[in-house]
């Protein structure tokens, strides 16, 4: 049986980590999608650095709950793609192999003039050079909104490949992973989502489980 599982902000509720809806989409008075875009950025890296430095905080002090752990305990014993549209690392820590970030993540920096990429440190400023070109042009490595998600190309093959299609934590609001379970059923898989809620995309799901992740990931993989 393949899967692939693809995350969001939901996961890491429990976990302490704030979703996008529950806080309306908001950050220090900014729309979210005020704050994660290039423009945003260009036009005030502090403000932006500020936003990633502070989840960045959160992230770290946040641990793995028992959904996380559900899903490496899944890739243990079967053929598992999971992808993330998290940018936090709970995935790794709860021992997760391979975990596809599409979205990028707060643990990695990228220099904008010259695409290297490298660890990131916990704050970041304005002005950091990069350790490579020396360029005051580093960034978060997070895909921002209007930006090319991440390992598409293997994402869109694992979804024509894969038997079962389960969508955790994610409200469907934004694309291309809001297409994700429609291109997967295109394609053969039975598609379920896991939620407090239906989701905007409840449609293209076959079946719905509905509780906190925490509860039914470790159900569901049981
Ligand atoms: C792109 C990094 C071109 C930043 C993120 C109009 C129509 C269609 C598309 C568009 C459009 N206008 C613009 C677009 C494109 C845009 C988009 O989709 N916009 C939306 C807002 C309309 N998309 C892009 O720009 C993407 N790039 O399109 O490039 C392209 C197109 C096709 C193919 C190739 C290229 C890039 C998008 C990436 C943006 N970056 N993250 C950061 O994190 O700071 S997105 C960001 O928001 C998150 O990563 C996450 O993906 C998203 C929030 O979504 P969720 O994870 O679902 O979180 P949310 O809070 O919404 O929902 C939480 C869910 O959990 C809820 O359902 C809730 O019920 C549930 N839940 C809560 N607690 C629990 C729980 N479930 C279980 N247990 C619990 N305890």
């Amino acid at each position: 049986m393949r899967i692939v599982a693809l995350t969001g902000a939901g996961i890491s509720a429990e976990s302490g980590l704030a979703t996008f809806r529950a806080s309306e989409g908001l950050w220090e008075r900014h729309r979210i999608e005020d704050v994660a875009t290039p423009e945003a950025f260009a036009r005030d890296p502090a403000l932006v650095h500020r936003f990633y430095n502070a989840r960045r905080d959160k992230a770290a002090a946040a641990r793995p709950n028992a959904a996380h752990l559900a899903l490496a305990r899944l890739a243990e014993s079967h053929d598992l793609t999971l992808v993330t549209q998290n940018v936090d690392d709970l995935h790794e820590r709860a021992g997760s192999p391979g975990v596809i970030h599409m979205h990028g993540r707060l643990a990695g920096a990228l220099c904008a003039a010259c695409g290297h990429r490298w660890p990131a440190p916990a704050r970041m400023q304005p002005q950091d050079p990069c350790p490579h070109c020396a360029a005051p042009a580093t960034r978060p490595d997070i895909v921002w909104f209007g930006e090319m998600p991440y390992r598409l190309d293997r994402i869109w093959a694992a979804l024509e490949a894969c038997d079962l299609f389960a969508a955790i934590g994610t409200s469907g609001n934004v694309h291309p992973a809001a297409g994700f379970a429609r291109h997967a059923a295109r394609h053969g898989a039975e598609c379920v989502e896991l939620n407090l809620e239906a989701s905007r995309n409840a449609d293209d799901f076959d079946r719905r489980i509905l509780g906190p992740a925490s509860r039914t990931v470790p159900d569901w993989v049981a």
